[in-house]
């Protein structure tokens, strides 16, 4: 079984939304053209409780983009977005969400930031994702969406590490790319075993 995992396409990261991804809405009219040939489709939706530790404006002399340490490593400070049930946290007009089987929601945990799809930034607390296609018998999964370099590839990351078979179509990406992330992101997903086409 072969699921279509598309990753973040909400307001926020489209133009126009607090951490716009340039050409972040090319991508929405192919990615529903290519619903129909899978066995599942599945969307995850970055979902922050207001004033989330990820947000730039918690942190006292702290500006968006700049990175802190958490307890569980190092994060990037984001502008606030996508906070749960505004406009910036609601998909992209566009994008057929009546199609989606599950909505995947992730970083509404108010102390870890959640790129992954799988697993919160700690890289253990799960999302309960693995364990849905595990009951679905979905093994294969084809990643699209925003953005390429955080979201997208700390999930085909993590994946690939829980065994199933990632394809990334970066056709159907788009990239932040902060201080070579992108390129850090390639390469990363390429070691994990990610196809990247
Ligand atoms: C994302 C930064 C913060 C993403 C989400 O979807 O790639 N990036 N939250
Ligand atoms: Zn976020």
């Amino acid at each position: 079984m072969h699921a279509l995992l598309v990753i973040d396409v909400q307001n926020d990261f489209c133009p126009g939304g607090a951490l716009a991804v340039t050409g972040g809405d090319e991508i929405v009219m192919p990615i529903n053209a290519l619903m129909a040939e899978f066995d599942a489709v599945i969307l995850t939706q970055d979902w922050h409780p207001a004033g989330h530790s990820s947000f730039a404006s918690q942190h006292a002399g702290k500006a968006p983009l700049e990175m802190i340490e958490m307890t569980y490593g190092p994060q990037v400070l984001w502008p606030d977005h996508c906070v749960q049930g505004s406009q910036g946290a609601a998909f992209h007009a566009d994008l057929d969400s009546d199609r989606a089987d599950l909505i995947v929601r992730k970083g509404y945990n108010p102390a870890i930031d959640s790129y992954s799809a799988f697993f919160e930034n700690d890289h253990e607390t799960p999302t309960g994702l693995e364990g849905y296609l595990r009951t679905r018998g979905i093994d294969r999964l084809t990643l699209v969406g925003l953005a390429t370099d955080f979201c997208v590839n700390y999930s085909a990351v993590d994946a690939a590490k829980l065994g199933f078979d990632v394809t990334v179509r970066t056709d159907l990406c788009r990239a932040i790319d902060l201080d070579g992330s992108l390129d850090a992101a390639r390469q990363g997903m390429a070691a994990a075993g990610v196809a990247l086409v």
